[in-house]
């Protein structure tokens, strides 16, 4: 029989998403530019399903079921192009070419535009959730045709991860570039997550006078509870671990400089694009980017500034409390920001994303995965047209409990010289999303100003200006 699914592409990712396909009943043919990986994959793991490992194009190809689906798992980019240009010729009506790279959406909704040209489906997929999930299952968020959701849906949903309800996690979110969209997001509040672990720990450690491992067992306390996530279980194992050469916590033994591959920053020139304000985002990418800068680091080593005071025992304990709550707290808000960056894409693509979809199939499989993401679900679930997370009236009680806290364990941060840029951009957002009146008001008066920019009043209709330069009249610019 011919292979229901092709997997071109078998480094780490490919290779095992092939083998999770073939776990699950499908037969898989297998093609790499380099044959001796295939060789590689077919004898290390050939007796875990049924594969049809092939060398030339024209062989994958002729392998494949029709209408043929065919998954590149190639590095993202260039080398995706060169692969589409090699198949494409060798495809017909009504074949379906998955990609599964972490390609950015301009590039899949092109590359979707010329194949359906041609009548190939194209459909960019965001996988989250490492080797690891690609193996077990991960969450697939793939674009494309509602056509080629029919043919491809049943076979992603078999091999994704599911939900604690048993649903699968992945789902249709849109046309084009929706796929890949959806996942630079999650990329995002990925980084987002993790910037504001980072300084929940960093504050545990200097405020808060724990250890290491102290803050580990911490972390592994608070993943009991509603901050149950993939994120704060492996931060509390990485913590605990100690470097086997100096017998040191590990986590003082590497180097403190955060990479990134760029997920995070496309997430946030979009955001620029769109004007949707990301601030917890863009904090967690510019705080990597700093720490990337050794030189102005160690040209200002020496600027004043305040030595957090280490509290003891009992105060030290509830200074671990506050800092559960503004962790939860900042939580809401990167995850309202970031739905609020997939409702604007959506609204701006015409994709019709389904916020309430994208939650669920979040719940498990990928990076961000948490007991959290439950509650995002249920919140759209009951309300589809919920205008932010910060509306739903379960996320708005639990902030205004975290708020006392969230503001003290900012100022802590401030008066310790501890910088928690996430902490605090969250606040600011939740602050001035409250506020009544914004000095936004001075800053459009300035424009009106230096550039004539006008303005309009908040007592009646219309556009005005003032002649400042003159005699300070206002008049009807309208
Ligand atoms: P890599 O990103 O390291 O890519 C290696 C694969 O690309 C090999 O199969 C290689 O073939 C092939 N390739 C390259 Br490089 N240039 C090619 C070209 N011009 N023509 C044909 N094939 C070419 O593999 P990966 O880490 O498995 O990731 C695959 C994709 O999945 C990437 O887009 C990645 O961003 C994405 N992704 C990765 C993760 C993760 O956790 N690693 C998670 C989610 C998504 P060769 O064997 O002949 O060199």
């Amino acid at each position: 029989g011919k292979a229901d699914i092709g997997v071109t592409g078998l480094a780490v990712m490919g290779s095992n998403l092939a083998r999770n396909f073939a776990r699950n009943g499908y037969t898989v043919a297998l093609h790499n530019r380099t044959a001796a990986r295939t060789r590689a994959l077919v004898a290390d793991h050939g007796d875990e399903g049924s594969f049809v490992a092939t060398e030339s194009p024209e062989d994958f190809v002729a392998a494949l079921e029709r209408p043929r689906r065919l998954m590149v798992m190639v590095k993202a980019g260039e080398p995706t192009d060169a692969v589409i240009r090699q198949f494409a010729p060798l495809l017909e009506e009504g074949d379906v070419i998955i990609d599964g790279g972490n390609a950015h959406f301009e590039d899949t909704r092109r590359r979707e535009r010329e194949l359906r040209e041609q009548g190939i489906h194209f459909v960019g997929t965001g996988i989250s959730g490492g080797e690891e999930g690609a193996l077990n299952g991960p969450s697939i968020m793939p674009g494309g045709s509602a056509e080629s959701w029919q043919s491809l849906g049943p076979m992603l949903e078999k091999i994704s991860a599911k939900a604690q309800d048993g649903s699968p996690c992945t789902a249709h979110m849109g046309p084009d570039g929706a796929g890949h969209y959806v996942k630079m997001v999650h990329n995002g509040i990925e980084y987002a997550d993790m910037q504001l672990i980072a300084e929940a720990y960093d504050l545990l450690r200097s405020v808060g006078g724990y250890s290491p491992a102290q803050i580990a067992e911490i972390f592994h306390t608070w993943n009991t509870g509603r901050l149950d996530s993939y994120l704060i279980e492996i931060t509390a194992e990485v913590l605990a671990h100690d470097d086997d050469a100096t017998g040191r916590p590990f986590v003082d033994i590497v180097l403190d400089q955060a990479e990134q591959k760029g997920t995070g920053r496309w997430t946030v020139q979009i955001a620029l694009d769109l004007g949707v304000p990301v601030s917890g985002i863009a904090e967690a990418v510019f705080a990597r980017s700093l720490s990337g800068h050794r030189d102005l680091r160690d040209a200002a080593h020496g600027l004043p500034g305040p030595r957090a005071k280490a509290l003891h025992g009992a105060e030290a304990a509830a200074f671990a409390d506050k800092v559960e709550q503004a962790l939860y707290a900042s939580k809401i808000v990167s995850y309202t920001q970031g739905f609020h960056q997939i409702q604007a894409g959506s609204d701006t693509y015409d994709w019709g994303v389904d916020l309430g979809r994208v939650a669920a199939i979040w719940r498990n499989g990928c990076i961000i995965r948490a007991a959290f993401l439950d509650r995002i679900t249920a919140a759209y679930r009951a309300r589809p047209d919920l205008p932010s997370l910060l509306s739903d009236r379960h996320f708005a009680e639990e902030i205004g409990a975290a708020q006392d806290d969230w503001r003290a364990v900012v100022a802590a941060a401030a008066a310790g010289g501890v910088p928690a840029p996430g902490f605090s951009a969250a606040l600011a957002y939740y602050d001035a999303l409250r506020a009544e009146r914004l000095p936004a008001a001075l800053t459009q008066a300035q424009r009106d100003f230096f550039g004539a920019h006008t303005y309009r009043r908040a007592d009646r209709d219309g556009v005005f200006h003032t002649l400042w330069g003159g005699d300070r009249r206002e008049v009807d610019a309208g």
